[in-house]
């Protein structure tokens, strides 16, 4: 496969910019070899500078479930920029797109827009200390959520997968604020409780684990952390960036019947535009600015075009069928990968909720991060390489998740699971 045109573009890069990214996990560093150059997407498919094309399985990380350049999205956002850009005042769009996130989700009274996942996750946090007059935050190891200072700590992601114990430049007082436990073990939670009783504002944790590979819930997990938080005083604080609107359109709350206190959301909520929120029931929203004296702002928070891009989105996304449909396809290739890892002999254990799934290099069951760890990066790598060059796209990285959109069609995924065959293959050979 010709890359020259994408490794002069990353040359080039990085000259400017620290590791030619401007954003970790983008760069191949933990799969080996330079990252391509996208020159543009339509649909399922993605471009590069070389002139390569790919089915894509990364869709920005989550954001566009109706595939790249989704023509209503592409006309909303014109029609907005022709209309100006920004105006640092209030416009009916964000009331709309706010409105349909409130009716989405029924934990969700009053909700703010901000600019992306990260600002969502540290205003959530500040807000429920602010509410709880706490300051201890429970995060579960292999979660990550934007790079929020007391977050970096055990994180997934582009943490876990640049091998990071956490982040250089956190000062140790503000990790002290942060108790770290396995993910889907909420007996860890309950010892937390016990060991710093009233000082927890927060329990954090994705309600399906994205950011170490996909791990769901165990069950009982999210109703066991629930009601502990319920029963001690803190605030359940579940981050639906990637899972809101994707696995259902209340996101994991709906799928596992659980309410949080306060939800986080981004990605699919912009459509491919920076948009976060965070939202939750009156009485700790109306503790915000200007109501209240948790203070948060933002230039560019409710941006007009952002929000076009994030209603047409989530309108276009509304009909049950697209459910369906994303569960019919994600099924069929988590089927089809299955067949193809056992067909080659290489042992895989594939975690999939809705049309997020990751490939698991190992032979035993993937519940936590420590499980993750014990899982084989390496032939992840040649995995990854293997399919990069057969035209399929996927994360550049073990710890993340491959995601189905609704542009993806019957022969992508027959295309995918033949490439997937070849490259398991390959890793056998490899050994
Ligand atoms: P952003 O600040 O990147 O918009 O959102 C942070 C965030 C918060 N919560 C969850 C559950 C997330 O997954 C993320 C961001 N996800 C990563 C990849 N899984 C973004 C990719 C990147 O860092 O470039």
């Amino acid at each position: 496969m010709e890359t020259a045109k994408s490794d002069q573009a990353y040359e080039q890069a990085c000259r400017y910019m620290p590791g030619g990214v401007n954003s970790p996990v983008r760069s191949f560093k933990s799969v080996g070899g330079g990252p391509r150059f996208i020159q543009k997407g339509q649909g399922a498919r993605i471009i590069d500078v070389d002139g390569n094309e790919y089915v894509d399985y990364v869709g920005s990380w989550g954001p566009l479930v109706l595939g790249h350049a989704e023509e209503t999205v592409v006309a909303a956002v014109v029609k907005a920029a022709a209309r100006g850009t920004s105006f640092g005042a209030p416009t009916e769009a964000e009331t709309k797109l706010a409105g349909l996130i409130c009716k989405s989700f029924d934990g969700i009274e009053l909700v703010r827009l901000v600019n992306s996942g990260t600002e969502a996750v540290a205003s959530a946090i500040r807000l429920a200390r602010g509410f709880t007059k706490r300051s201890k935050i429970v995060k579960a190891a292999g979660c990550y959520h934007g790079h929020v200072d007391q977050l970096l700590v055990q994180a997934g992601s582009g943490v876990a997968t640049l091998g990071l114990a956490g982040s250089a430049g956190i000062p140790e007082e503000m990790a002290q604020l942060t108790v770290v436990v396995p993910y889907n073990d909420s007996e860890a939670v309950a010892e937390a409780f016990r060991r710093f009783p009233d000082q927890i504002a927060a329990v954090l944790v994705e309600p399906v684990a994205g950011n170490m590979g996909v791990v769901p819930p165990a069950q009982g997990y999210l109703k066991a952390l629930r009601r502990l938080c319920s029963d001690r005083g803190a605030l359940l604080v579940l981050d639906e960036v990637i899972t809101g609107f994707r696995l259902a359109p209340g996101g994991a709350q709906q799928v596992y019947n659980v309410s949080a206190d306060l939800t986080c959301l981004g990605k699919i909520i912009g459509g491919g535009l920076p948009v976060g929120a965070y939202g939750g029931r009156r009485e700790i929203m109306e503790q915000l600015a200007p109501l209240g004296p948790v203070y948060q702002a933002g230039t560019l928070s409710g941006n007009p075009l952002a929000v076009a891009a994030g209603l047409a989105t989530l309108e276009a996304l509304a009909t049950p069928t697209n459910y369906e449909r994303l569960e019919r396809l994600s099924a069929a290739l988590e089927e089809g990968l299955a067949e193809a890892a056992r067909e080659t002999g290489v042992p895989v254990t594939i975690n999939r909720v809705g049309s997020m799934m990751t490939v698991f290099f190992t032979d035993g069951p993937v519940r936590n991060y420590d499980d993750v760890q014990r899982c084989d990066a390496g032939r992840y790598a040649v995995f990854f390489h293997s399919m990069l060059e057969r035209g399929v796209y996927l994360a550049p990285s073990a710890f993340e998740a491959m995601f189905v959109s609704l542009a993806h069609r019957d022969a992508d995924i027959e295309f995918t699971v033949d490439q997937a065959r070849k490259s398991f293959e390959v890793v056998a050979a490899g050994d």
